[in-house]
């Protein structure tokens, strides 16, 4: 793995990426984000709306770093989708399990990141599914073999460094199996 690893973060407004990189970066993370409509700060709270990127960085066990950027899950935003993937080794689809067509999400962004998911790696996080159970990770699985994916796949919550970390680190292995995150 070269010093530069790329590793992007990606998924529907609101699935928890600015959150996760924030809970994953060694440093204080730059973010881009604009304030969030009336029915945003109903469905999240008070929270910002990526418009161009979010960075982080990580430290790995062997003395690697990792550069993690986030995208903005709004589709108006799209074109910053393609910039950002130039390079990347690797993949993050963040799913909201409470948005009201999650499974509907995933697909769209299997789709758009269809290029990049051809040749990096995958990983896929379910977040807030303490506020929603349903679908559980089994038909997120077979939504997955579908596309003819069989990739990482955990429920995670972004505010918590240890999830998070854990799903880098199943990205992080199908890379290479020596790194440690
Ligand atoms: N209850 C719950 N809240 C979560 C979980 N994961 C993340 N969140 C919250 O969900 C919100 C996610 O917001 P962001 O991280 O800004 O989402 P984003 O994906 O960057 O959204 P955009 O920038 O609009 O694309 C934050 O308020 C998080 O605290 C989870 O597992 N459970
Ligand atoms: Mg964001």
């Amino acid at each position: 793995m070269s010093a530069h690893s790329k590793i992007i973060f990606t998924g529907p407004t609101g699935a928890g990426k600015t959150t996760a990189i924030q809970s994953l970066s060694d440093i204080p993370p730059v973010k881009t984000e604009a304030s969030p409509t009336e029915e945003g700060v109903t469905r999240y709270g008070k929270r910002g709306i990526t418009v161009a990127l979010d960075y982080g960085r990580m430290h790995l066990e062997n003395g690697e770093k990792v550069h993690l950027y986030g995208t903005p899950g709004q589709e108006r935003f799209d074109f910053m989708w393609e910039i950002l993937s130039e390079g990347a080794l690797g993949l993050i689809i963040l799913i909201d399990n409470a948005r009201p067509q999650p499974l509907e999400d995933l697909s769209f962004f299997l789709k758009a990141f269809d290029k990049m998911i051809h040749n990096t790696a995958l990983a896929v996080g379910i977040t807030r599914m303490d506020l929603k159970t349903e679908p559980d990770i089994l038909i997120y699985r077979q939504k997955l073999k579908i596309h003819g994916f069989n990739p990482p796949l955990f429920e995670v919550d972004a505010r918590v460094r240890r999830d998070m970390s854990l799903l880098l680190q199943a990205l992080l292995y199908s890379l290479d199996p020596e790194l440690q995150a």
